[in-house]
C-alpha cells in the first residue's frame, strides 16, 4: 500500500463517518429579526437532512412550535410545544413540514423544513390552512423553494 492509498482510504472514511452522523441546528424564535421582520422564526426555510434535530430557542419570549403540515408517516407532536420553551425534534421521515407559532399564527410567523430535499408533499402543504398574514407567507416560501 502506498501513502496516496492510505491517504484515500482515511478520506473516504472520514467522510463516510461524517455523512453517518446526524446534525444539530438551532433556530430563533424571534419578536424582530436583523432584516426588520417581526413575529418571526431566524429561518423562514432550512433544508436539512433525516435524522438531522432542530432545537428552536426562545430567544424572544412568547412564541412555540405547532406542526401544521407533515408527511402522511411523520411522527410529529400533536400538540403545539410550550410558549417560551425551549423545543427539540429530530426529523427521520424525508418530505416537507410547515409549522407556526400558535400565538402569532395570523401574524405570518410560519416556516418550513425541507427533509433531504423531498417535496412529495408539497401538495398539502401548499393547501393547509393558514391565518391571516400567513397567507401570504407560505404562498412566497413555496414559490421560493
Ligand atoms: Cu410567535
Amino acid at each position: 500500500m502506498n501513502r496516496i492509498f492510505i491517504f484515500s482510504l482515511f478520506a473516504i472514511i472520514f467522510t463516510l463517518n461524517n455523512h453517518a452522523q446526524s446534525a444539530q441546528l438551532d433556530i430563533d424564535m424571534l419578536n424582530k429579526r436583523s432584516d426588520g421582520e417581526k413575529m418571526v422564526y431566524s429561518q423562514d426555510v432550512i433544508y436539512i437532512n433525516a435524522n438531522d434535530t432542530i432545537n428552536w430557542l426562545p430567544t424572544s419570549p412568547g412564541h412555540n412550535v405547532e406542526f401544521i403540515a407533515y408527511p402522511s408517516n411523520a411522527d410529529v407532536p400533536q400538540k403545539p410545544s410550550k410558549v417560551g420553551k425551549e423545543f427539540s425534534f429530530t426529523f427521520i421521515e424525508p418530505g416537507v413540514y410547515l409549522y407556526q407559532c400558535s400565538p402569532h399564527k395570523s401574524m405570518g410567523m410560519i416556516a418550513l423544513v425541507v427533509v433531504n430535499d423531498d417535496k412529495s408533499n408539497l401538495d398539502e402543504v401548499a393547501t393547509t390552512k393558514v391565518f391571516g398574514k400567513s397567507k401570504k407567507k407560505l404562498e412566497q416560501l413555496i414559490s421560493g423553494l
